[in-house]
């Protein structure tokens, strides 16, 4: 982990948003361009063709946003864009093309930096009000590169289907984060004996999805689980201001967890005394306590599975190229690639196989960025014949997970991480 990230990308930063400077707003640019919520979003024709695999981002419609490159639209009330396929060649997703989801309609625009604050109260013994340069300036910056990834990547794979958003395997991203430690923070507010968890809310309001709250989205955090001693308030993203969708200006980063805890457009910050218990802690984003969170629609109708909030990602990989879109000529060599990741640690390796029977390769790893980061990976395959491959690729995590061939099942549409195949047509030699 990085603890020195380097002044330059912070004076450059604090450029950015001409703090120093005196003008303390920053978004305003988003006015010349589109409102996220209030112009329609541009619409481009969808990519098809050979490309369209059924296992990756099969929704028909790409759509621009403000700050965004065109990305697979889900929905765009609330707005949930996926990255396309192409992005996880590399370890590190740009801005620009990072997924983007929120629960609630009403999103912000633009937020004035002379009047945010970043809220600390509840059972603290000083309450704060910190500004965006008391962030940068007044706590030791901390970078690391850290993978957030939707607790409901790749629930489109879910056999029998569940609802909520259909995503194929896009809802994911690693950037370098920058800020300040959470934990700095509250110690600065200095946590009263008895605190158990510390809640977190963002800017916006408005509409919730069908049956549920509207006008709050509220996660909170253990303060015993060790991953709190890891958060991060992050007001940099890949050494840029965040982009509002991404929660400008400033989130939570949770490395390891599931994206439900990173919360964007961060303003209040409440430390409580008893386990939180609004929607989306006590109903929302649970899983089955089972191996996996695994469990049957039976079981679930019976009503006999212990349900806990979702909280480390599980060890996955995935292909970035090739996707079938471009032709394959045998006895060629072709250069496979992709990311890895695991919330529970380092990757260590990760292997490819080219037939649904056939034996592992190991692949080549690239850059370590850290234990909460994609780790990129490629390996050279040279398909002898014309015909039809099933390509493959499994990671293992440093704590010796693996991924397994068997899906999961599980009401919410979490913690999909089996192998994944697929096929590619490998035409004559040229
Ligand atoms: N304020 C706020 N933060 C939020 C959410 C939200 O709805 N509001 N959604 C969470 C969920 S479920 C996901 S998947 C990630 C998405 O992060 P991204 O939009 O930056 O990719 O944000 C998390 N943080
Ligand atoms: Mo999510």
């Amino acid at each position: 982990m990085d603890e020195n990230p380097s002044e330059c990308t912070r004076r450059s930063l604090l450029k950015t948003l001409g703090i120093g400077a005196g003008a303390l707003i920053f978004g305003n640019f988003l006015d010349q361009t589109a409102s996220a919520q209030q112009a329609p979003a541009k619409r481009v024709p969808t990519f098809t063709g050979p490309a369209a695999n059924p296992y990756w981002n099969s929704v028909g419609e790409m759509a621009t946003y403000p700050q965004k490159v065109p990305l697979v639209l889900l929905t765009d009330r609330p707005v949930q864009l996926e990255t396309p396929r192409a992005y996880f060649a590399n370890a590190i997703t740009p801005n620009d093309a990072f997924f983007v989801r929120w629960h609630l309609e009403g999103i912000p625009n633009q937020v004035d930096l002379s009047t945010w604050r970043l809220r600390v109260d509840g059972k603290v013994n000083k309450p704060l009000q910190l500004s965006f340069a008391d962030l940068v300036n007044k706590f030791r910056p901390v970078e690391y590169a850290a993978v957030n990834q939707c607790s409901g990547n790749s629930r489109s794979r879910f056999q029998p289907r569940v609802p909520g958003g259909q995503w194929g395997n896009g809802a994911m991203g690693c950037a370098r984060w920058t800020g300040a430690r959470f934990r700095e923070i509250l110690d600065m507010a200095g946590m009263k004996s008895g605190s158990v968890q510390v809640q977190l809310e963002g800017l916006e309001r408005g509409k919730g999805p069908d049956g549920m709250p509207s006008n709050e989205y509220k996660k909170s955090l253990d303060l015993n689980n060790p991953v709190f001693d890891e958060c991060i308030v992050a007001y940099a993203m890949n050494g840029e201001p965040l982009p509002m969708l991404n929660g400008f200006p400033v989130r939570l980063i949770v490395p390891g967890f599931f994206a439900t805890y990173w919360v964007k457009c961060l303003t209040n910050v409440r430390v409580l005394d008893k386990p939180d218990d609004n929607f989306w802690m006590a109903t929302a984003y649970k899983v089955p306590d089972t191996p996996r969170g695994s469990t049957t629609p039976d079981d679930v109708k019976a009503g006999t599975v212990k349900m806990l909030p979702i909280n480390r990602m599980p060890v996955r990989s995935f292909i970035a190229t090739p996707d079938g879109s471009t032709k394959i000529p045998a006895a060629m060599p072709v250069t496979v690639r992709g990311v890895a990741f695991s919330g529970y640690g380092k990757i260590v390796k990760v292997e490819f196989s080219d037939s649904a029977r056939g034996a592992w390769r190991e692949a080549k790893l690239g850059e370590d960025l850290g234990p909460w980061a994609f780790r990129a990976w490629e390996i050279s395959w040279t398909p002898a014949r014309p015909g039809k491959y099933s390509i493959a690729v499994r990671a293992t995590d440093e704590k010796g997970n693996v991924q397994p061939e068997e899906g999961v099942w599980n009401p919410g549409g979490y913690l999909w991480n089996k192998i994944e195949r697929e096929e590619i047509v490998v035409g004559a030699s040229a």
